[in-house]
């Protein structure tokens, strides 16, 4: 039995930060009865589908018996009760049902949150379906997707879509608007056909996508670059005879993890599709859904840490060497508290963008809020997404040598585990995405950063016990803001350089910044106290530190290129 199996005693422990949160923001005990039941069904009923998912992955059967293309994929009978529990216990239509107003994204990603590492990956799906309900929602709920709309929120399992998102093209995921050579074709009905090639798309078993491509006009000419892209609705659909209608499916993808779901490259031939944002700001409107999926990539990297971290404790109190047990070798309890301080500051940083997103869609965010929400996105996607495998990989490595065996369902967490900083933008690219919507916003980002920071900081002032995670904050924030004061200053290939740092200083101090409003409530724990503290011990504004060192002067970038290429 996968160990992952035995996890019904782990759920109620690995709950205390998530109940305390909860008990805090949301104290309505429907939430609490909803998730006791759905973490019990997942304990006891779901993690074995999820298993199941891993070990019958995905196949492509492109030819049926007599010669016919299908494209068809099939996937394990487990890998379609996840998509039907999905509906029902409303992990999707939650955040658009809004039963407890500007909470109900807390509410819905908490639920995701227990079911994310037990889903087999359907929790893939589930992120893009959210996302396009989102671009559609922003975009108004009229012809021709109101019925997907409907179809992707929904509670009714045989009525519920998944939705796919097709950006990256064979030359390249980051850089969409050189990459993608999709051109949409104009029908005289208004609608569109596309032509061109999907280089990933994930879950393509999905009843819809959302996608990008360049209109040709009647010469065949396309704009090119971003002001050339607009976003596109498409069903996939199949002809009476079986066959998909304008979509061939090359093949599946090989993957190193993910292994659970279809991850295909597509020939669109003729897909019927209609505009959905307006000609040239496909982009931009794709946004949304972006927003979406990186707060979802967010939930599965907290919960991913959340979940190694209760097995590896689980572990240490069975496992014995040199005469006792893990638990009672202090450089272990030394290794596993560290996961555990990792995966707090994570768990609250993924909470605090929910809140974020949950006010923006109930129209009660401030402007400081909607600054932020953009802000923290890439900074907690590319955060969590980058220390999810760092944890998972040592949480591995807790277990010894077991921990690399297939069939204890390690491996497969620390597999999925490497692509959460790869998809949905690359550490890099969502660092200089931080820097350009930091140099877009005139100061005003930043801005709404430090004021809130500050303000989860105040709270703290009279609990002695926090007294050096405080001020560790402040010189972390002092140091911060003179580094980013003199940025204007410096060059592009300064801030390039800083970026990554940047956007790391930006998540290790909110992070503190939430660690310690955490634990100045009055039901905090000592270990809320005590997380603080450690977070705070670490180097919480690198940026500042390389900076001081040099390394970002105006020989770096060469330097770093000549030694990076010798
Ligand atoms: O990888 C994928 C995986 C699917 C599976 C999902 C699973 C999720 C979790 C599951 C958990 C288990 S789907 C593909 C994802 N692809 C990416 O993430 C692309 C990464 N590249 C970027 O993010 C780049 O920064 C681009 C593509 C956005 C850059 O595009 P441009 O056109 O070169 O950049 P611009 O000029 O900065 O942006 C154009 C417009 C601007 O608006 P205007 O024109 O009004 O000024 C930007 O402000 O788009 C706006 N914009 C944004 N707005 C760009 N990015 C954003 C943003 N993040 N938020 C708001
Ligand atoms: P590249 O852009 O070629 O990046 C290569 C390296 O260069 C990265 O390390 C990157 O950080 C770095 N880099 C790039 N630009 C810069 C820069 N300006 N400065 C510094 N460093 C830079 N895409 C979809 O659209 N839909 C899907 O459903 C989907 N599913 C996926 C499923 C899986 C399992 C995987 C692995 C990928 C999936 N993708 C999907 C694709 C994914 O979004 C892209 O792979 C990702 O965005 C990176 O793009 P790329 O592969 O072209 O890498």
């Amino acid at each position: 039995m996968p160990i992952t199996s035995k996890l019904s005693s782990k759920l109620k422990t690995s709950k205390r930060l998530l109940t305390g949160y909860l008990r805090r923001h949301i104290p309505n005990e429907s939430v609490f009865s909803d998730l006791c039941a759905f973490g019990e069904r997942v304990a006891n009923e779901v993690d074995g589908w999820g298993r199941e998912c891993e070990v019958s992955p995905p196949r492509l059967v492109q030819y049926d018996s007599w010669g016919n293309r299908v494209d068809c994929i099939d996937t394990s009978a487990a890998w379609k009760r996840m998509k039907d529990l999905s509906a029902q216990e409303g992990l999707v239509s939650i955040g658009y049902e809004r039963p407890f107003g500007e909470w109900s994204r807390v509410y819905q990603m908490s639920k995701l949150f227990l079911f994310s590492p037990s889903s087999g990956l359907y929790t893939c799906p589930l992120a893009m379906t959210d996302g396009a309900a989102k671009v559609i929602a922003s975009i108004g709920i009229s012809w021709p997707v109101k019925e997907a709309f409907n179809r992707l929120t929904t509670r009714k399992s045989d009525y519920f879509w998944t939705s796919g998102q097709w950006m990256t093209e064979r030359q390249g995921g980051s850089d969409v608007a050189n990459g993608t050579e999709t051109v949409a074709v104009p029908q005289t009905d208004g609608s569109f056909k596309l032509y061109g090639y999907k280089w990933f798309t994930s879950a393509t078993d999905a009843d819809m996508t959302l996608t990008l491509a360049r209109v040709q006009d009647s010469r065949g000419s396309i704009t090119p670059g971003s002001r050339g892209l607009s976003l596109f609705y498409a069903e996939v659909s199949r002809d009476q005879s079986g066959q998909l209608k304008g979509i061939e499916v090359q093949k599946l993808k090989d993957k190193l993890g993910t292994r659970q779901m279809p991850t295909a490259e597509l020939l669109l031939d003729g897909l019927t599709a209609h505009m959905i944002s307006s000609e040239g700001r496909g982009v931009a409107s794709i946004a949304n859904m972006l927003t979406v999926t990186r707060i979802h990539n967010s939930v599965s990297a907290a919960a991913a840490m959340r979940r190694v971290v209760q097995l590896s404790r689980d572990y240490a109190t069975r496992r014995k060497a040199f005469g006792k047990l893990l638990k009672d070798h202090p450089l272990h309890m030394q290794t596993l508290s560290r996961m555990e301080i990792e995966t707090r500051g994570a768990f609250l940083l993924v909470m605090d963008i929910c809140r974020l997103l949950g006010r923006e869609e109930m129209g009660t965010a401030t402007e400081l809020d909607s600054h932020l929400l953009r802000l923290l996105t890439p900074v907690v996607k590319l955060y969590t997404g980058k220390q999810a495998v760092a944890v998972v990989s040592e949480g591995l490595e807790s277990f010894g040598g077991q921990g690399y065996i297939e069939d204890t369902g390690l491996p497969g967490l620390f597999r999925d585990s490497q692509v959460l900083s790869i998809w949905e933008g690359t550490t890099n690219v969502l660092s200089l995405d931080v820097l350009r919507c930091v140099s877009r916003s005139s100061g005003m980002v930043l801005h709404a950063y430090f004021s809130h920071t500050k303000i989860l900081l105040e709270g703290a002032s009279g609990v002695s016990i926090l007294t050096p995670a405080v001020n560790s904050m402040q010189i972390a924030l002092s140091k911060l803001e003179l580094l980013v004061q003199d940025a204007a200053t410096k060059d592009p290939n300064y801030l390039e350089l800083a970026a990554r740092d940047l956007a790391y200083s930006l998540a290790r101090i909110y992070a503190g910044a939430l660690l310690i409003d955490h634990a100045s409530w009055k039901g905090a724990s000592p270990a809320d106290a005590y997380a603080a503290l450690r977070w705070c011990e670490q180097d919480l504004c690198p940026v500042a530190t390389n900076h001081e060192r040099g390394w970002y002067n105006p020989g770096s970038p060469s330097d770093n290129a000549a030694f990076s290429l010798a």
